[in-house]
């Protein structure tokens, strides 16, 4: 355990992890009522990867995520009322409930957004990166992509590009091990994506993402070496999804074993963490279990604001969308 990190951080770590959990465990069960329309793709079991990630940097930089991607913006601190109310399709969402699930952005705490088209964020965020640097700034982008973007030309045009002109960025695979049925073995040359960052000329870094800690501390020094001007590293960082590719699609596919899934739930990342807390840091049980509550809170109260908040009006259908750009030009 990192001695030298704050309680109050390792308690926020704590936090966040269950704000995703607990966020998502309530957009499953508001999905299956038909009060979220679409796919919903949730993170459950890959919380550790992104809390750690996200608590890494700092509120102003920037993060890019994908189609799998309420947790990105929670993991980077964002408030649960506009996030819920996106995904009821409200007009009190984060993109004023014409994103939804995945199409969440929270510019508040520095997240671009997210999209359904796998890889399309690695290149946004080496351009966010690009602009921090031509700015003289010293934020610094990460993209969180999964195995299966890993395999997009994207990848190689992104990372290529950033590493050449030693972009302030980070490149963060969330190896869950599959891209919706298909096992990554089955489709990648090397056993990790992280030994392809030689031939970028970048550092690749592979890390448990069951454990927060760690991915912190790689994170950490990845966001280092960006901000000093040292420019790109490629993490992964090796996790899994326990439901679904998205609610309620898969569950035929066969594609994996239930012994498989309870294997990869003995190392959850919340009670991986609860676990070190309390036994080599001395919170308290109690003082986790207030934090569960709070957090339980939370997640109702963000519910209820979304549901006694108004559908965008039908008006406004073209506004904040390119076709408004197109008819205003
Ligand atoms: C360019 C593109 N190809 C295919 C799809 C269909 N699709 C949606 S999610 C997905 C799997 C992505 O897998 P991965 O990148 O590993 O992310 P994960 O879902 O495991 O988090 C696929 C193939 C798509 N949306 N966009
Ligand atoms: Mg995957």
């Amino acid at each position: 355990m990192q001695q030298n990190l704050p309680r109050e951080t390792l308690i926020e770590m704590y936090r966040r992890m269950m704000r995703i959990r607990l966020f998502e465990d309530c957009a499953e069960e508001v999905h299956r009522n038909g009060e979220i329309r679409g796919s919903l793709h949730t993170s459950h079991g890959q919380e550790a990867e992104i809390v750690g990630a996200c608590m890494a940097l700092r509120i102003d930089d920037y993060m890019v995520g994908n189609h799998r991607s309420h947790g990105h913006p929670i993991g980077k601190g964002a408030k649960l009322d506009a996030l819920m109310a996106e995904l009821l399709a409200r007009e009190t969402g984060v993109c004023r409930g014409k994103g939804g699930s995945m199409h969440l952005a929270d510019f508040s705490v520095g997240s671009l957004g997210e999209t359904s088209i796998v890889g399309s964020g690695l290149p946004v965020a080496a351009g966010a990166a690009l602009g921090a640097k031509m700015q003289g700034s010293d934020r610094v982008s990460l993209c969180f992509f999964g195995d299966g973007a890993s395999n997009e030309g994207t990848f190689h045009e992104a990372i290529n590009m950033a590493a050449n002109w030693q972009l302030p960025a980070i490149f963060l695979c969330e190896n869950n091990g599959y891209a919706v049925s298909t096992p990554i073995a089955t489709t990648a040359a090397v056993p990790n994506i992280a030994d392809r960052a030689p031939g970028y000329g970048i550092p690749g870094v592979v890390v448990d993402g069951q454990d927060i800690i760690a991915v912190y501390e790689v994170v950490s020094e990845a966001v280092r070496r960006a901000r000093a001007g040292e420019g790109p590293t490629l993490v992964e960082a090796k996790t899994y999804r326990y439901l679904d590719h998205a609610a309620n699609m898969g569950r035929d596919l066969g594609y994996r074993t239930a012994e498989e899934i309870d294997e990869w739930r003995k190392r959850d990342p919340l009670l991986l963490f609860s676990r070190r807390l309390i036994n080599e840091l001395g919170v308290s049980a109690d003082d986790l279990g207030k934090v569960d509550a709070e957090v339980a809170d939370e997640v109702s109260a963000s519910l209820e604001f979304a549901r006694s908040s108004p559908f965008p009006p039908s008006v406004d259908a073209f506004s904040d969308v390119y076709g408004d750009r197109l008819a205003n030009a």
